[in-house]
């Protein structure tokens, strides 16, 4: 059972907070970059620890938070390739990380002050047989058809990630094919995990092991895997993606594999929404919102006032 620790243990400032111009321009050509200790060794420590407690104890399953990205059944028991989404939810005090405070300002850096957190995640990969992460971009996830954001995800591991046990690998460039076409993987639409279907050359593909602590920036559409875990130990990492401010898509987007009613989580989810979780949700909607940067309300006040004006 992990220890959690107070709000002070955890509040240490020492992380990184800008990318170097080289960095920056590494993201825009290559759709990915490196960095180094975006979290200090006592942060990594705690979300580690706390990540695989929520984890142990199956935490949000019921809701559809906590599911396996590549088995059709999904039960508590599927042990493929854990994933629990928003562990803030659960956990606040990844929330008051460096990490996330490092990660916030970069974000802000390279999507503008506008830049909002979407989301969190972490994903297990079980020693010996952890699975295969499939081909896909991020942006293949995005459900609506007449907007687009840009999005960029840290994706930083709390354990060694290395060749053997499923460090993230790119596809140089691939961020500026557009999105393209994928399906749930393996075609089976209770799965949740999405696969690539369009054409790319895997065999250019990019690995970047990783030290704890470490991260690597990619973009919405940046394609990306990572391949099954074959060593002795667990590669957990934990991943924060922010957004830019919302536009309209040249033309309305039809991301059709997303149309798939009898995807496990999702039903579980459903369920759950329907039984008294839609007020839950809403309290932690709420909640989330209070921790936005300055920036982020200046920003909403600057366009409401905008559209105000023109009206
Ligand atoms: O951790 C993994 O295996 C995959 C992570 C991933 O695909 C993502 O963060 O978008």
């Amino acid at each position: 059972m992990a220890t959690l620790l107070t709000e002070t243990d955890v509040r240490v400032k020492d992380g990184l907070t800008r990318l170097s111009t080289e960095q920056l321009h590494e993201l825009k050509e290559r759709g990915f970059v490196t960095v180094r200790a975006i979290a200090p060794p006592a942060d990594v420590a705690i979300m580690d620890a706390v990540l695989r407690d929520l984890l142990a104890r199956g935490v949000g399953f019921k809701e559809g938070a906590r599911r396996d990205l590549v088995d059709p059944e999904d039960s508590l028991g599927a042990n493929s390739l854990t994933e629990l989404v928003r562990p803030q939810n659960y956990a606040a005090v990844l929330r008051r990380s460096a990490y996330f405070e490092s990660a916030y300002a970069i974000a802000r850096q390279v999507l503008g002050d506008d830049a909002e957190f979407a989301f969190d995640h972490a994903i297990l990969k079980p020693a010996f047989h952890g699975a295969e992460t499939p081909w896909h971009q991020d942006e293949a996830y995005q459900a609506e058809r007449d907007s687009e954001r840009d999005q960029i995800a840290f994706w930083m591991p709390t354990t060694l990630a290395t060749v053997e046990n499923g460090c993230m690998r790119y596809i140089p460039g691939s961020h500026k094919l557009g999105v393209l076409p994928h399906q749930p993987l393996g075609g089976d639409a209770r799965v949740h995990a999405l696969q690539c279907i369009g054409n790319f050359d895997a065999d250019s593909a990019v690995y970047c092991p990783l030290q704890p602590g470490d991260a690597v920036i990619h973009a919405g559409r940046t394609l990306h895997s990572a391949a099954p875990n074959m060593t002795a130990d667990v590669r957990l990492a934990y991943i924060l993606v922010f957004a830019g401010p919302s536009r309209r898509p040249a033309a309305p987007r039809d991301h059709s594999w997303l149309k798939r009613p009898n995807e496990t989580a999702a039903r579980r989810r459903k369920l759950w929404l329907w039984r008294g979780g839609a007020v839950i949700e809403l309290a932690r909607r709420v909640a989330r919102n209070r921790y936005y940067h300055p920036a982020f309300y200046v920003g909403r006040l600057r366009r409401l006032l905008a559209r105000q004006s023109r009206t």
